[in-house]
């Protein structure tokens, strides 16, 4: 199973994040919660809101910490045990910021996801400038997994080449932003993180065997070539 689907759109909605989990369950690895998740309710009732629908998948805190490592304890210490894995930005840094988050979150138990690219266009405006810096800082960090965009796959394939088979790439940007099912796949990423496409889908469960298909026919190619 190679989705993970992006929660957003369901916000605090309890029952409605229980009805999309139920819904989708058995189709995903995992589900990425975000600020709309978390804003305004206990981060407690959201986790066990999928939790109770839908057991040992990935559950991703897309919190992209940005800030002094003091700041990025005070706003993980809200959140209960339970999470998988953590989103921070890349460019924050070392010293001070990741180097002391890395080792927090390895004490707890969870995993590190920094941002390598972002999938809109505005990631070329200093993001993706800063790409040589961005990478060395992974490399010192050695974090769990990188996102990067599925909408400039090319990306995803230097990445993947630069930091080969140890890591994993989880790659946002398909169906809403324009990427199709199966092309972060194709250029070397491990998950799609998709949000929209599904949790404004009439029938979730319908348009997730749709990807999971299209996603195959896009592995599948690539172990053919
Ligand atoms: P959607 O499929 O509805 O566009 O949702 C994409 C999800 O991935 C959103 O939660 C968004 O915040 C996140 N995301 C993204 O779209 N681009 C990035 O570069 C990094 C992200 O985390």
């Amino acid at each position: 199973m190679r989705t993970i689907v992006a929660l957003d759109n369901i916000g605090s909605n309890i029952e409605g994040l229980k009805e999309i989990t139920q819904k989708t369950c058995s189709l995903v690895a995992g589900y990425k919660l975000g600020w709309p998740n978390f804003i305004g309710a206990n981060p407690r009732d959201i986790l066990n809101a999928v939790k109770a629908s839908c057991q040992g998948k990935m559950i991703i805190a897309d919190l992209k910490l940005a800030d002094i490592f003091y700041t990025m304890k005070r706003v993980l210490d809200m959140f209960p045990e339970g999470l998988h894995s953590v989103i921070a930005h890349a460019l924050i840094g070392t010293n001070g910021a990741l180097l002391e988050l890395k080792d927090y979150l390895e004490k707890r138990g969870i995993n590190l996801i920094l941002v390598a690219s972002m999938s809109h266009p505005g990631s070329r405006d200093v993001i993706d400038k800063c790409y040589e810096d961005t990478l060395e800082i992974i490399k010192l960090i050695e974090p769990w997994g990188i996102v990067a965009p599925a909408t400039r796959p090319r990306i995803i394939t230097r990445l993947r080449k630069e930091l080969g088979r140890d890591i994993v790439i989880l790659s946002p940007g398909i169906g809403a932003q324009g990427a199709r099912p199966g092309d972060a796949l194709r250029a070397g990423a491990d998950y799609e993180i998709i949000g929209r496409m599904i949790t404004t889908s009439p029938d979730p469960a319908g348009i997730l065997k749709e990807i999971v298909e299209e996603q195959a026919t896009a592995v599948n190619s690539v172990k053919n070539e």
